[in-house]
């Protein structure tokens, strides 16, 4: 299969998190996307071909247009401030505050479009964003032109990210962008099945109402696990979209035996839905050596993730999303891959 990828990504570098009491450089770091990249060289997976350019009109189906407008005014907002360091909100209208006022300044703006400080901006970061949304576009234009499946290579990730909001490194939700151009381009539904370690939160509440797109998460029970507040096993759709959210919450230390089971699940509720088209949130900070994980897949699993997933049948768009052990993440998402290819 083919891979799209940018290296417009490298300039989301050096941004700082908040983790664990402590602002450390982010564990999300160009080293993922180039070990990703290696590896489908050294696997010869396929071609890897740079990105077409996009205008933003198909983000802007899924997210609010004045969300996606805010983006690339983050950077020269905060330079204009007369700060430098990395961009991130840290006030948020929750519980008790008004979240229906949009408010004037960058610090004000960057709560208002967050529900997290995980989604900071350093220079290059807007470019970034753009490319990894391009990355996905042009990928799911093969799969649209009839290949059986492509890789967009994105970074940042974007299964996060909501119809207004940013958060957990993600900015733009590059899987959902990519189903809304399947709807829009000839499919009647599109199945997203998102297997990162994380529930996907902002996939799920983009599509939440509605019965086009079949939402599907295998993550850390969010009693438990980040991003805390939105992943239960109750969430299942509202309105037309009832019935068409799925999510599988597993406990700390689960492992192939039990995730597998998940996703034969899953799978079974996808081919039930018969979906023209599947998107794949492929993550693999399930990974036992991920550092700020709590799964125990191994790498020999990886593959049988990627056989599960060709057994459906279906043209398949894989888009990048986490893994934080860098070494390993090319090796496991690759190995997805190439287990679809052979499956
Ligand atoms: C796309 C994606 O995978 N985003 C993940 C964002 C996670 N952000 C919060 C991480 C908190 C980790 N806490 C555990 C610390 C272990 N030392
Ligand atoms: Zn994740």
């Amino acid at each position: 299969m083919k891979t799209i990828f940018s290296p417009l990504h490298a300039g989301h570098s050096g941004q700082m998190e908040l983790i664990a009491g402590a602002i450390v450089p982010g564990f999300e770091k160009p080293s993922r996307a180039e070990f990703i990249r290696a590896r489908v060289e050294s696997e010869k997976l396929g071609p890897i071909l740079p990105p077409d350019i996009f205008d933003l009109a198909a983000a802007k189906r899924v997210h609010d247009p004045d969300y996606i407008d805010f983006l690339p005014t983050v950077w020269p907002e905060w330079e204009k401030s007369g700060r430098s360091g990395s961009a991130m909100g840290f006030t948020w209208p929750t519980r008790g505050l008004r979240g229906d006022v949009r408010p004037k300044t960058i610090d004000a703006l960057l709560g208002f479009y967050s529900f997290d400080a995980g989604a900071s901006f350093v220079k290059g970061t807007w470019e970034a964003i753009k490319s990894s949304h391009d990355v996905a576009l042009t990928a799911a234009g093969l799969v649209k032109g009839g290949e059986r499946a492509a890789f967009a290579l994105c970074r940042p990730p974007g299964h996060h990210a909501g119809a207004a909001f940013m958060g957990g490194y993600c900015f733009i939700n590059n899987a959902a962008v990519a189903a809304q151009y399947f709807l829009d381009n000839g499919a009647k539904k599109v199945s997203i099945l998102d297997v990162d370690y994380h529930h996907g939160n902002g996939t799920q509440e983009i599509f939440y109402s509605r019965s086009d797109v079949q939402v599907l998460n295998l993550h850390g029970d969010p009693m438990t696990e980040y991003p805390f507040f939105l992943g239960h096993a109750d969430e299942k759709g509202i309105g037309e979209g009832e019935g068409f959210n799925l999510n599988y919450p597993m406990p700390f230390g689960t492992a192939w035996a039990e995730w597998s089971a998940s996703l034969e699940d899953a799978c079974a509720k996808l081919a039930a839905y018969r979906p023209d088209i599947v998107v794949v949130s492929l993550g693999v900070d399930t990974f036992e050596k991920d550092p700020i994980s709590q799964f125990k897949l191994k790498t020999e699993d990886y593959p049988k993730i990627g056989k599960r997933i060709a057994k459906l049948g279906l043209p398949t768009l894989f888009v990048m999303e986490g893994g934080y052990a860098v070494e390993e993440i090319g090796v496991n998402a690759v190995g997805v891959l190439t287990g679809f290819e052979l499956g």
